[in-house]
């Protein structure tokens, strides 16, 4: 694997799906694969899970890790081709990313949509800018459209938990106090959609995803429909992405909090958020405390979606 920015990466999803659960077992038995080797991982905004996790299976994979926090004490950097650059930016990406590419032999980037233009975030432009000039194989620790790390561990969180071959997922907009990105839901549509499982959408209307990531996903706008005999519940806060409002909240509609009266309707259906959630916006605490609640094992399996990334991305170093 040159590259890893979406499930299109990924050429057998279930053979993913396995070595995961091979590494999983055995996470300390490919520690010379990543010996004298680098990883770079570069955050553009905050992140608690990605930076902790990834480390972990850089580390767990024999690597060295560097982090580059840009908010935080690197130069400024201009991402634009051609502004005359006598602003606050002292850098441009187009040397800075280069640069980068010097110090490691793999480079994590996240960067997520900045909502100041819908053609530059569904673009990817800083993502396809290291993956152009860095000189090295790139992967997406969150990028403006999607988040695949995030995806596949929610994914390896489904196979261990699911009790039909073909389980129902639905995927539930829910209330935000701040614009949040697309990317989690359209990453993780993406990835119920290769995995060929039951996908049904809900959210107040005016929340349309991007329909090349939901596919043939069923839009119910009644959620309480459906909720109903759901096995899987994914809940995430998404800006709308529909023009005119693209990256615009339009509605903070706290009876799409998932409660226990919604979870209820489901056929006892697994609590899952990516997180970092706000409790009693997105979710109550009573479910998200329930014993349905399967958000630490997901969190957990950061760490292996992670090990499979890095070790399929070593093999091109
Ligand atoms: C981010 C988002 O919604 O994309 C990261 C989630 C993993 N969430 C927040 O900024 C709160
Ligand atoms: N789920 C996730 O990516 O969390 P962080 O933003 O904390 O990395």
């Amino acid at each position: 694997m040159r590259n890893f920015t979406s499930v299109h990466d990924i050429e057998d999803l279930q053979s993913a799906l396995q070595e995961a659960s091979e590494i999983k077992k055995n996470r300390f038995g490919f520690t010379s694969s990543g010996s004298n080797k680098t990883l770079l991982m570069v955050f553009f905004n905050s992140s608690l899970r990605t930076r902790l996790s990834t480390q972990k299976a850089a580390m767990n994979l024999g690597m060295n890790t560097i982090v580059l926090d840009v908010n935080q004490g690197a130069w400024k950097l201009e991402t634009q081709r051609g502004v005359v650059m006598d602003g606050d930016k002292s850098e441009h990406l187009l040397e800075a990313i280069p640069v980068m590419g010097c110090y490691c032999d793999i480079i994590g980037v996240r960067s997520f949509a900045r909502f100041e233009s819908k053609e530059e975030d569904y673009g990817e432009t800083v993502l396809n800018q290291f993956i152009q000039y860095s000189g090295r194989p790139v992967f997406s620790m969150e990028a403006a459209t999607r988040h695949p790390l995030q995806s596949f561990a929610d994914l390896i969180t489904i196979e261990e938990y699911k009790k039909t071959e073909r389980p129902k997922v639905v995927m539930t907009w829910a209330p935000h106090p701040k614009a949040l990105p697309q990317a989690v839901p359209n990453s993780f549509a993406e990835w119920i959609n290769a995995a060929g499982y039951e996908l049904v959408i809900t959210h107040p209307e005016g929340y349309e995803l991007d329909a090349a990531f939901t596919g043939n996903a069923v839009i119910e706008y009644d959620r309480e429909k459906a909720f109903r005999g759901a096995d899987f519940v994914y809940a995430k806060n998404w800006a709308a992405y529909t023009d005119p409002n693209y990256g615009k909240v339009i509605s903070s509609d706290r009876r799409w909090t998932v409660d226990e009266h919604v979870m209820s309707l489901t056929s006892q259906a697994y609590f899952m958020h990516c997180l970092p959630v706000r409790r009693n916006m997105i979710v109550t605490d009573q479910v998200i405390e329930s014993p349905q609640s399967i958000v630490l094992a997901e969190a957990a399996n950061r760490e292996i979606s992670a090990q499979v990334v890095l070790k399929r991305l070593l093999s091109n170093t």
